[in-house]
C-alpha cells in the first residue's frame, strides 16, 4: 500500500462520501468507520440509534471524524445524516449484508446494514483504515459440522483495513476464531492485557499472542504491516472496562442458554448472531445491553486515538 491510497479516496462511482468525511480524508486527517448491522440488527430501538449518535461523538471527542457506513437504495454511504442513522435503527425493510450480500444489494437498489466483513470493504474503498465496532464475528460453535465461520475472519485477511473490537463472544468459539486468524496471517493484538477479551468479560481463557500497550504501539504496527506489503487487515482487542464487563463466571451460563434455545428453534446462517444478542439481552434483563454499548464507546474512542497517530505518522 503507498501512502496516496491512504490520503485519497477512491472516486468509486456507487460511494457516496459525506462532505465531512471526504474533507477529512483529502486533508489526511484521522477517520473511524463505524458498522450498522449493530444498529439495525444487534440491538433494539431506541437503544439502537442513541447508541449510534453517542458513539459518533465519543469519535469527535477523541478528534477523528465518524464515518457510519450502510448501504442505502443501492449506493454505498460513508457518512451517515441523522434521518439515515434513524432509518437504520427503525425500518423493517434494512437487510443485514456481508461481503457476499453486497452486489446484490447494490444491484436491486436496497438498503442493507453491513456487517464487520462489508464494513471494512467499504471502508477500503474509501481509503478509511481504522474501524471501531462491538464484537466481530468469529468460528461458530459446532463449525466442524455446521462450517459457519463469518466471513469476518476471511475479509479480516484480505483488507487492509485495522478493526477495533471487544474481542469475540463466547457465543462462538474463540479458540478456533485466533487459530482461523493465526492461519490467515491476520494479527490480533490485545490492548494493554496478556488474555485475549471475550466481548462481554476481560477473560476468555486464551492468552492472547501478540499485545500492545498503547493506541501509539498500534498505529505503529499498522504502519510496519502495511509498508512490508503485508496486505489484509489487524484485529485490535480492546477489553471492556472493568466497570461495565459481565465477568465470564456470570455470563457463561446466559449464553449457554442463548444456545439451547436457538436451537431448539432451528435457527443457522446469518440469523443467529442477531437471535443470540437480543435472547442474551432478554436473559440479563437488559444488563448485557449496557455492557455491549459501553464497550461499543470504548473501541471508538481506542480508533479514534490509533486514527490519530496513524494520520501522524504518515
Ligand atoms: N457482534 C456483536 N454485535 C453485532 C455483531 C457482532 O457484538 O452486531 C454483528 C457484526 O456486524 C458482525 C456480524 O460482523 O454480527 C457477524 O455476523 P455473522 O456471525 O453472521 O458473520
Ligand atoms: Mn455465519
Amino acid at each position: 500500500m503507498n501512502q496516496t491510497s491512504d490520503l485519497r479516496p477512491a472516486p468509486h462511482a456507487l460511494l457516496d462520501l459525506h462532505p465531512e468525511v471526504l474533507d477529512a480524508l483529502n486533508a489526511g486527517r484521522p477517520v473511524v468507520a463505524l458498522e450498522s448491522t449493530i444498529i439495525s440488527h444487534g440491538m433494539p430501538f431506541p437503544q439502537n440509534v442513541e447508541m449510534a449518535r453517542g458513539v459518533e461523538q465519543v469519535v469527535r471527542e477523541h478528534g477523528a471524524v465518524p464515518a457510519t457506513i450502510a448501504v442505502l437504495g443501492g449506493r454505498l454511504k460513508v457518512g451517515l445524516t441523522p434521518d439515515e442513522l434513524h432509518l437504520l435503527a427503525t425500518d423493517s425493510n434494512v437487510d443485514k449484508i456481508s461481503t457476499r450480500d453486497l452486489p446484490v444489494t447494490v444491484a436491486l437498489g436496497r438498503h442493507g446494514a453491513t456487517t464487520v466483513a462489508s464494513t471494512m470493504r467499504i471502508a477500503a474503498l474509501a481509503g478509511i483504515r481504522v474501524f471501531a465496532t462491538g464484537g466481530t464475528g468469529g468460528v461458530h460453535r459446532g463449525a466442524e459440522s455446521s462450517m459457519d465461520v463469518s466471513a469476518d475472519l476471511l475479509e479480516l485477511a484480505r483488507t487492509d483495513v485495522c478493526v477495533v473490537s471487544a474481542g469475540v463472544k463466547s457465543i462462538l468459539d474463540i479458540g478456533r476464531t485466533l487459530e482461523v486468524l493465526e492461519t490467515q496471517g491476520v494479527p490480533a493484538i490485545t490492548l494493554g492485557a496478556a488474555e485475549f477479551p471475550a466481548f462481554y468479560s476481560r477473560s476468555s481463557g486464551f492468552a492472547s499472542a501478540l499485545s500492545v500497550a498503547t493506541p501509539t504501539e498500534a498505529a505503529r504496527v499498522l504502519r510496519a504491516k502495511w509498508s512490508l506489503g503485508l496486505s489484509g487487515g489487524v484485529l485490535l482487542a480492546n477489553p471492556v472496562p472493568l466497570e461495565a464487563e459481565i465477568p465470564a463466571a456470570e455470563i457463561t451460563p446466559h449464553i449457554e442458554q442463548a444456545l439451547r434455545d436457538m436451537d431448539a428453534l432451528g435457527l443457522t446462517g446469518k440469523d443467529t448472531t442477531p437471535y443470540l444478542l437480543g435472547r442474551i439481552v432478554e436473559i440479563t434483563g437488559g444488563r448485557s445491553l449496557e455492557t455491549n454499548i459501553a464497550l461499543v464507546r470504548h473501541n471508538a474512542a481506542v480508533a479514534a486515538q490509533v486514527a490519530a497517530e496513524y494520520a501522524r505518522l504518515n
